[in-house]
């Protein structure tokens, strides 16, 4: 539907201030699962900047009831409720406004406005959540101050909670009570939430910096509470944290958390009321990973760095959600790199920086060649919830990171500080931000914009000389696109401001002291220059021998490199750099190449070979113990095929997948004795420890097992893997046993997992989450013993715990096989793409946010070879007959346009 109030598209330049204004809102709730009411008082106000006679409400899927000014009922004529809210015609220029209104949380599947998971109550408000609440203008430059009264069963309900403070409760007739809570801060709709139910927290009291003393709560449902006090030292943490890097507080007397087991995100912000997936606040050592352990540190910082960028200033419209989210991930990356490697320890902050940056190469930068490419300020969009994206968080941090690149820690500090001064408890864009820092600098940051308003990946490439005679050095960089995507393409302007990190390294693998022309003197071994044009040289003087460069120290921008190093020169990268992050991607460009050699040699069905050097370049990396066991993990885990795959002129998953594993075996074979040694050296015996070491030694010691079972005799890591699954006091190196032992199984039959299989699920079959992992580590399996993994997963979906409702099963099962598992989801039948399709038209009628997240792994079938591509179309064509939410619609029309 759509109409000029409810345009089917919505766009950036189309933006208008709010015709009204709301002082302050209080919301009543009698909480019944079937039929919940709200009562609604506002005192609204004309917006002096704006023009409207009446009153535009936003609401969906509610029940109207009633509606008062001033007390006094409205007639039926003077209020129509439609499809899309509530119009009011007629209104004064201030008046209270009260509206009566139902909604049905038991049967509300989508999980977005209030909810019911395992018989308790959740809201999910962003970005338009709320208007399924209560009428009202839910956008999020409308900011209130909210008062909440919580009424519901005292024994089905016993907890009631709300943003801010409780200032009221108490019982009610009928076995009911209640709970009244006010929140200081004015806020947008979307940082509201209730939670109604059985619960119990873990609490803690600390002093914040200034003195005062605040009450912190991890809430989950009873049976969770041995698995709350790693969320609750990671918020703890995060406080500490923004106290120290940014001199920020937390604001309110009481920060609470809670876990929801249905979410079809990672967590929501809600001011003073966190709720997060259970994913990202449960763990232990028996249930939960390394990887775990270190995620949920990475969302309770986020979520509670959210308090200052996002919540105290907030974004103007949708368009501007970067504008919190790019901030936000990058304050959440610097604080998980301190907390693994403190301010300093270069090395320890890049396995951080390396993990951040793989996910934004093989992830965002797909999403920008493809035809759901968007600005990291996005210009339109039909659904807002499509727009929760790698572009707008994660390459929007990498836009953040670049002001720090540019200005420092101090001059990022600098900025941050000017921007508060400014616009706390605003509603602002990303040019505000970009103004504060550009003005905190004193410098001109025009050309930055183009950061914001251009989409696609830029390429530089790089062309050097060196003159032996002057002793000079000159680097010619130029800037452009590459043959981007058309939703890209449509987007440029002109060059960008590119913050580019160079060192120089002699031939005894030395950094040079760097000089550029014109300069008095040497200064440091890593300089960043600015490219600013479509090309431009740079020239380094008093440089003495031919150097090796050294580019895009520490990724210093969200750019493609394009330079021709040969293999030898790369392999001395990988062996000398003294940049962590380069000497990491050394070693991935030359993986990369040699790969793809593979993958095409594949495809042409010519006999495979890989290169001695290449082998012996890791072999280096693999016994260098002046290396961290965690770098030295990442150096020697191959570019996935998803990456891969996206670097080929059109994707073969097939051929890559015959690639990887071709190498894995080699390195396996070659390195065999090297790699058993590694699993006894970093075996970590006695209690376990979540440190970032200790894990490091778990990762290295888990990535020689798998390498061990890719022998064409995998029966030592068998046996060693079923011993260390029987023995493990962790579920890191559970898991890893486990998938290990799946991997075996596709040479060697199902029967070598079976047992490790059974064993695991009965083991945690009341840990919803280790569940989740089983579905996981099935779906991503290679097969067993030639049977395709479709019919595994196919026969999964009809086990009694899978639900095709709960987000995080669905994601497990899947997701994982669609997503994760792309040699055999691509299968030349086609029999991956009719799953995809069944399960996308399943979910849509249930979750269309999750749905559309499922859709979005065809969205790239123009990049493969002809036959895949020819199946994915009839796939999302059929998908495009019987969809019916305009979030999947949209995917699929991008997709096939
Ligand atoms: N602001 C949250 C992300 C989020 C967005 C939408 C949600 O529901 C549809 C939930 C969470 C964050 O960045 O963590
Ligand atoms: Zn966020």
């Amino acid at each position: 539907m759509s109409d000029t109030v409810n345009p089917a598209v919505i766009r950036r330049a189309d933006y208008a201030a709010p015709a009204f204004l709301i002082d302050s809102v209080s919301l009543e709730f009698d909480l019944v699962p079937e039929r919940t009411i709200v009562t609604n008082t506002m005192r609204l106000r004309r917006n002096p900047d704006a023009a409207a006679a009446r009153l535009e409400l936003m609401g969906e899927a509610l029940e109207f009831v009633s509606a008062a000014i001033d007390g006094k009922t409205l007639p039926a004529s003077a209020v129509r409720a439609h499809e899309h809210g509530l119009t009011i015609e007629d209104v004064p220029d201030a008046f209270t406004l009260t509206i009566e209104s139902a909604c049905n949380p038991g049967a509300n599947t989508t999980l977005s406005g209030l909810y019911v998971s395992s018989g308790n109550f959740f809201t999910q408000c962003e970005a338009e959540g709320f208007r399924r609440i209560t009428y009202f203008l839910d956008r999020p430059d409308v900011m209130t101050t909210f008062t909440v009264t919580l009424r519901a069963d005292k024994t089905a309900y016993p907890v009631l909670l709300s943003n801010g403070n409780l200032i009221e409760q108490g019982d009610l007739p009928d076995g009911r009570h209640f709970a009244k809570w006010e929140d200081p801060f004015k806020k947008p709709s979307y940082l509201f939430a209730l939670v109604a139910g059985k619960l119990v927290a873990l609490e803690e009291r600390i002093r914040t910096g200034s003195g005062k003393e605040k009450l912190l709560q991890v809430w989950v449902e009873p049976h969770d509470l041995d698995k709350t006090r790693h969320a609750m030292d990671s918020l703890i943490n995060s406080i500490r944290w923004d106290e120290e890097r940014f001199g920020l507080e937390l604001d309110l007397d009481r920060f609470m958390i809670v876990a929801v087991s249905d979410f079809n995100m990672g967590a929501m912000e809600n001011k003073g009321l966190n709720i997060f997936n259970t994913k990202y606040v449960l763990a232990n050592q028996e249930t939960a990973t390394d990887t775990d352990f270190g995620n949920i540190e990475a969302v309770v910082g986020h979520e509670y760095f959210h308090n200052w960028t996002g919540n105290r200033v907030t974004c103007r419209d949708w368009f501007q959600l970067s504008l919190k989210e790019g901030l936000t991930v990058f304050r959440d990356q610097e604080f998980s790199a301190d907390m693994q490697g403190g301010a300093t320890d270069e090395a320890a902050r890049a396995v951080k920086r390396i993990d951040d940056v793989r996910v934004l190469r093989q992830m965002q930068f797909a999403e920008d060649a493809g035809p759901m490419a968007h600005p990291v300020r996005p210009e339109s969009y039909v659904e807002i919830n499509n727009f929760y994206t790698l572009t707008v968080y994660e390459k929007g941090a990498e836009v953040v990171r670049m002001y720090q690149t540019l200005f420092g820690r101090d001059g990022f500090r600098r900025g941050m500080d000017l921007y508060f001064k400014r616009h706390d408890g605003q509603a602002v864009t990303c040019d505000d931000f970009r103004n504060a820092m550009a003005d905190a600098n004193g410098r001109d940051l025009a050309q930055f914009e183009r950061w914001y308003s251009q989409a696609g990946t830029p390429r530089v490439s790089v062309r050097t000389a060196y003159d032996a005679a002057s002793q000079r050095y000159s680097v010619t960089l130029s800037q452009g696109y590459g043959e981007a995507a058309p939703a890209a393409r449509e987007t440029q302007k002109g060059p960008l401001l590119i913050p580019f990190a160079i060192g120089l390294i002699d031939r005894a693998g030395r950094d040079i002291p760097l000089r550029l022309e014109g300069e008095a003197a040497a200064n440091g071994t890593t300089r960043v220059i600015e490219l600013t044009e479509q090309e431009q040289t740079f020239t380094f003087v008093d440089v003495k021998e031919p150097p090796l460069p050294s580019l895009l120290r520490n990724f210093s921008a969200p750019v493609i490199v394009e330079y021709d190093y040969t293999n030898d020169e790369l392999a001395f990268l990988l062996a000398h750099d003294s940049d962590p992050f380069n000497r990491w991607e050394a070693g991935q460009r030359l993986a990369t190449r040699e790969l793809l050699a593979l993958a095409a040699r594949a495809q042409a069905g010519e006999p495979l070979t890989f290169d001695d050097s290449t082998v012996a370049a890791f072999s280096r990396v693999l016994t260098d113990e002046t290396l961290s066991p965690a770098f030295r993990e990442l150096a020697l885990v191959l570019p996935s095929e998803a990456y891969l795959a996206e670097q080929m002129a059109e994707a073969d998953p097939a051929a890559v997948h015959a690639a990887r594993q071709f190498a894995r075996k080699r390195l396996a074979r070659a390195l065999k004795n090297e790699w058993l040694a590694i699993y006894e050296r970093h075996a970590t015996p006695g209690a376990y420890e979540p440190t970032p070491q200790a894990a490091g030694h778990r990762a290295l010691k888990n990535l020689a097992l798998a390498y061990l079972a890719e022998l064409d005799d995998p029966a030592d890591a068998v046996r060693l893997a079923n011993a260390q699954y029987e023995h493990a006091n962790n579920m890191t190196d559970r898991a890893a046993a486990l998938a290990v032992l799946l991997a075996a199984s596709a040479a060697a039959g199902a029967g070598v997992a079976q047992g490790a299989l059974d064993d695991f699920y009965r083991r945690f079959e009341q840990e919803p989450l280790v569940i989740d992992k089983w579905f996981a580590l099935q779906a991503t399996q290679r097969g067993s013993a030639g049977r395709p993994v479709i019919e595994i997963v196919r026969t999964l979906m009809a086990h009694p715990a899978f639900s095709l409702r709960n987000p995080n099963r669905a994601r497990s099962l899947i997701f994982s096989f669609c997503a994760a598992n792309p040699a055999q989801f691509h299968a030349a039948d086609g029999s991956g793409y009719a799953f995809w399709a069944e399960q996308v038209v399943a979910l849509d009628a249930l979750n269309p946010q999750v749905a559309a997240r499922l859709t979005r792994s065809l969205e790239m079938w123009r990049r493969y070879t002809p036959a895949l591509r020819e199946r994915m179309r009839e796939a999302l064509e059929r998908v495009a007959t019987q969809v019916k939410s305009r979030d999947v619609r949209e995917i699929v029309e991008k997709a096939l346009a």
